[in-house]
């Protein structure tokens, strides 16, 4: 009994002698300068105030889409949504490659002998854990959305919702965690002049993981911090020329990488999803197509000759798509708060606006008063100077300053006044 118990204590031994050999061979392979405090430290930074920034752009979109009532709203300015939202997914795409540097440069971290010290040490690697898994799925869904690839059966914008609050969670504890660090380090490179220099003259090891002497890297090994961020903000840099030109229409030449080019569409505007997609083809165009009307006081039914005759008013509005892409255009048609006058509608109504599509998650839109008295908010007839195109919602069509693309309906047929 006694010997078997021997045993086993000295495989053991033996067992934790080779896994702590492999690990510090492990790390010291993956070790280089680059890979410093320091630069964990400013990726850090950079990725924290890029996640803060997709965060509160991010909440921004839940807000236009999903308004608590107590909430007042803005329609103004109106290109603000095509701002916060572009900013949103052009970060987003940007961080990929300083997420994955981030991690890169902790990495020899993920080999850390033993794993757990204590119950601190524990909570906090969980934590850390938590972070990167989060992180990594947020900006996956991510691009996976904007791409219009949806293989999972639930809900992207719930998903993403719940994740951004986890991220942003980890990211508040993780540097709770880490503030030692973090004051360690600035205590250690003070900024005033005359004091130790930041970059040391000569490479040195990185200071978490000192590498078992006997085995120094070789020369393709060492990578210089300098390089490393070079290489990680020219990823980024690029990125963001490829994909800024959706929003940003001085890029728009460079437009490689984002899914839409503004400018390619039926009058001069893209289209995301076809009157033959949103099955409207007949009944968009059936002479018989009415737009009703309910009010608290009476209902109207306007044919589109009617429509037409009524007073036209001119506005230029985007369409900023959730997706990050947006395009300024003209619009002319009937002011919609005249339409809900009409019928009795006082200047506090809100109102259900329903499309002749009858699937589809954008074929019902909510609108807060706030949007329908702005003078701009239009049941739009034409398009840069000539009727809508039946792709971009014939024969009417919301259009709205401030608000999503995916709250502009398409093909209406019916506003009701709700509350
Ligand atoms: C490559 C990175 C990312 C891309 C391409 C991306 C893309 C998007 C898109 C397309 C939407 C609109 C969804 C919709 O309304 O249908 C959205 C919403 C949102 N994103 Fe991201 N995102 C990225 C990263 C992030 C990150 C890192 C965070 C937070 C830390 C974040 C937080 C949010 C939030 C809170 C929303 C609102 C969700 C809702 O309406 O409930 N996103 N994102
Ligand atoms: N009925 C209906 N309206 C809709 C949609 C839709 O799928 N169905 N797509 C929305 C989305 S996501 C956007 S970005 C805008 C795009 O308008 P456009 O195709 O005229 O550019 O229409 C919105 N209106
Ligand atoms: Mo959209």
């Amino acid at each position: 009994m006694r010997v078997l118990a021997e045993d086993m204590a000295s495989i053991t031994s033996r067992l934790s002698d080779r896994v702590e050999r492999t690990v510090e061979r492990a790390r010291t392979r993956t070790s280089t300068p680059g890979r410093r405090t320091r630069t964990a430290v400013v990726l850090g930074r950079i990725v924290g105030v890029m996640m803060l920034v997709c965060f509160a752009t991010g909440l921004y979109s839940h807000v236009l889409q999903s308004p608590p009532g107590w909430l007042p709203l803005f329609p103004r300015p109106a290109q603000l949504y095509s701002i916060t939202q572009g900013t949103h997914v052009l970060t987003g795409l940007a961080m990929v490659p300083l997420l994955l540097a981030k991690l890169w440069s902790v990495y020899p971290r993920l080999f850390q002998w033993p794993p757990i010290t204590g119950p601190l040490s524990a909570l906090a690697r969980m934590s850390t854990a938590v972070l990167v898994g989060a992180s990594l799925l947020e900006v996956a869904l991510g691009v996976m959305n904007i791409a219009q690839w949806y293989p999972f059966p639930f809900s992207f914008r719930r998903v993403h919702f719940v994740l951004a609050w986890i991220v942003v969670g980890c990211i508040l504890f993780h540097v709770a965690v880490k503030l030692p660090t973090i004051i360690g380090f600035w205590r250690r490179h003070p900024s005033s002049p005359g004091e130790e220099p930041d970059v040391p003259a000569r490479p040195t090891w990185p200071e978490q993981a000192p590498p078992s002497p006997a085995e120094p890297p070789t020369k393709a090994e060492v990578v210089s911090r300098r390089a490393a961020l070079f290489a990680v903000g020219a990823s980024a840099g690029t990125i963001a020329l490829l994909a800024g030109g959706q929003t940003f229409p001085a890029l728009e030449p460079l437009t490689f990488l984002a899914p839409r080019r503004p400018s390619v569409g039926p009058q001069d505007l893209p289209i995301n999803r076809t009157a033959r997609e949103a099955g409207v083809l007949e009944t968009a165009v059936s002479p018989s197509w009415q737009l009703q009307v309910l009010g608290p006081g009476s209902e109207e039914a306007f044919t589109l000759g009617r429509l037409r005759d009524l007073p036209q008013h001119t506005v230029c509005l985007p369409i900023s798509c959730v997706e990050g892409w947006s395009r300024m255009a003209e619009w002319s048609g009937v002011p919609l708060r005249n339409l809900l006058a009409a019928v009795g509608a006082g200047t506090a109504a809100d109102a259900r606006i329903t499309s002749l599509q009858v699937r589809g998650a954008f074929s019902v839109t909510l609108m807060r008063h706030e949007y329908i008295q702005d003078p701009a908010t239009l049941v739009a007839l034409m398009l840069n100077g000539a009727p809508l195109d039946l792709d971009h919602g014939y024969p009417a069509r919301i259009i709205a300053p401030g608000r999503p693309g995916v709250l502009q309906t398409k093909w209406l047929s019916r506003i009701e006044v709700t509350a």
